[in-house]
């Protein structure tokens, strides 16, 4: 510990700790805007300056990679730090776009709360600015270069956190930008479109596309059926987008929502998510018997799918053959759902209300196609629905609870448990141990092992005669970590990757909350919470293994006969290809 003074006042701090931390953690707030903890904490922008005087100087610093030492002392808003942070942004602002009413971040931007809490109302510096085109050539994510403000922590998420690093600095000084290489668009390169940059860019420089407008055709056309499936992650995070608390759990209102949005039926991926794990539970004993690649690898989380293309193409073929819930789901509606319903699946939308950028890389997939029809249309994200239900007018905290229909809407807990890290795998084992041990017997339901937010989880169970060696990562950087260990020779016989920290959530598709103060905002706080909501939805589910969900007993029966039927091969596997 070393003694220095803040604003005149003596305080015990860690020795090397930044400034900028040390005086957040005792309420002082300090603006800030290239600075994400642990991850990008490099002194870009200069937004962050303090006054700091040392060895008899006082000099201007960048507070966030100012260490502490003995005997500093520390002015946060003295005037000369006050005015120069002002400047420094309106320096950025006057090579900002400058389009805030119409910017899809508008009263969400940090670059603008920026601007209001330094009472900046009028931009003193003017000069040249550069026009770029938006970068908007895939599915997935648009970039807009005028809306950047090079404080780079995309470029940081993408390397630290998901260790892809398709996002780098361009050219020099004043024609700097940051994005992929040679002028590529996100499409060309090997970024796996999981939105981790989205969700920290500060200003609309990163944004989903948008297919709001696509589905609100869709529903006004009288000439088709729009069925909605909303993923697990979205029962607890939408209320966010509408003032509520992390984690709360909004799943009546959302079916109450979806419905007042005009949509022809309303079900859930859940349903879906119960699916898979039947299916990919009969793959993993297939497997184990020896007919497959051993360990076997979930499959559900699309931008877990295309890194594995992309870095790890001879991981391929552990891949579960299982599709995701997602796009089994809009395979099961255009077929036994229609066949079930007397409708025209050519006349059928199906849309997917994802926490995920990804989701619309993966929807696009010509893999994804049953009896010649796209499995789903369009993918909005969560960001995307509560744009929809503000512009539906609907005041979605009023909203009474309703349920989802039926029979698509029917899940377990099982299903809900998927959008967490280790989610999956626990899913998985209910119905594997009961598919092994026999089905009446009261076998384990919860395996706390996998929970939580550690980078990889492992535990080996026993199953019958054998043991099971078993891993969970999420982010793909874990993942990278835990897939050089298989090429070590490490054997593991299931594995389970999300693309996300934390798994779908923290998409990135989800509520961003640059308008909350900094610690509300902590990112892996509120993916703890929300996790946490979802146990909850579990321990209180009528059924908590998939299996027994009596929606999938019934596809079954009525459709596809028995898991991995060969209609079941048909409508809910597919292969990628390296
Ligand atoms: Fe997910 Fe999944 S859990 S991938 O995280 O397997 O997006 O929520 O819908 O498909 O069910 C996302 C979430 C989601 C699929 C399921």
């Amino acid at each position: 510990k070393v003694k220095i003074w803040i604003n005149d006042q003596p305080a015990e701090v860690p020795e090397g700790m930044n400034l900028l931390e040390i005086c957040r953690s005792r309420g002082i707030e300090i603006p800030s805007l290239c600075y994400l903890p642990g991850i990008h904490e490099a002194g870009i922008c200069r937004v962050c300056l303090v006054e700091v005087e040392a060895n008899g100087r006082r000099s201007l610093q960048a507070s966030c990679v100012y260490p502490a030492s003995e005997g500093i002392k520390v002015y946060t808003h003295s005037p000369r730090a006050r005015r120069a942070r002002k400047r420094v942004v309106e320096l950025l602002l006057s090579e900002h776009g400058g389009e805030c009413p119409t910017c899809v971040r508008n009263l969400n931007c940090e670059l603008q709360r920026l601007a209001d809490e330094m009472g900046i109302r009028r931009v003193r510096v003017t000069g040249e600015r550069r026009r770029y085109p938006v970068a908007n050539k895939n599915p997935f994510i648009i970039r807009d270069y005028n809306k950047c403000v090079r404080c780079r922590r995309c470029e940081a998420v993408c390397r630290e956190v998901q260790g892809v690093g398709v996002l780098g600095p361009r050219n020099r000084g004043f024609d700097l930008v940051i994005g992929p290489p040679f002028g590529k668009d996100l499409g060309e390169v090997d970024c796996i479109s999981c939105g981790q940059c989205v969700m920290v860019c500060p200003t609309g420089a990163l944004t989903e596309r948008e297919y709001i407008d696509e589905v609100w055709r869709a529903i006004e056309d009288p000439d088709k059926f729009v069925v909605v499936q909303v993923a697990p992650a979205i029962q607890v995070t939408l209320g966010e987008a509408f003032g509520l608390g992390t984690g709360t759990i909004v799943r009546g209102k959302l079916a109450a929502a979806l419905r007042r949005l005009g949509f022809d039926r309303v079900f859930t991926t859940e349903l879906a998510a119960d699916l898979t794990i039947v299916e990919e539970a009969h793959e993993l004993l297939e497997r184990l018997k020896g007919h497959g690649k051993l360990p076997l690898i979930s499959s559900c989380s699309p931008g877990w799918v295309k890194f594995c293309e992309h870095f790890y193409p001879e991981f391929v073929d552990n891949l579960s053959t299982c599709k995701s819930p997602m796009e089994m789901f809009g395979a099961l509606a255009k077929t036994y759902y229609a066949e079930k319903e007397g409708l025209d699946p050519q006349k059928m939308v199906v849309v997917g209300v994802m926490p995920c950028t990804a989701k619309k890389f993966e929807a696009a997939r010509p893999e994804l196609v049953t009896r010649g029809l796209r499995d789903v249309d369009y993918v909005l994200t969560t960001r995307e629905l509560a744009r929809m239900i503000r512009q539906a007018g609907i005041r979605f905290d009023e909203l009474p609870d309703e349920e989802f229909d039926q029979p698509l809407g029917l899940s377990t807990g099982a299903g809900a448990i998927f959008a967490a890290t280790g989610g999956v795998m626990e899913a998985a084992i209910r119905t594997a141990y009961a598919l092994v041990e026999g089905r009446d017997l009261p076998t384990r339901l919860e395996f706390k092992e996998f929970r939580g937010l550690r980078g990889i989880k492992e535990a080996r169970l026993k199953l019958k005669n054998q043991t099971l060696r078993l891993a969970v990562a999420h982010g793909t950087r874990n993942a990278r970590r835990l897939l050089e260990r298989l090429k070590r020779g490490e054997k593991f016989h299931f594995i389970e990757i999300m693309a996300c920290p934390g798994g779908c959530v923290g998409g990135g598709g989800q509520p961003i909350l640059g308008r909350l103060n900094r610690r509300e905002a902590d990112m892996v706080e509120r993916r703890m919470q929300r996790a946490q909501a979802l146990y909850k939805i579990d321990i209180n589910k009528k059924f908590r293994r998939a299996h027994e969900n009596p929606a999938v007993q019934q596809i079954y029966r009525e459709f596809l006969g028995h898991p991995l039927s060969e209609k079941a091969r048909e409508i809910l596997h597919t292969h990628y290809t390296p």
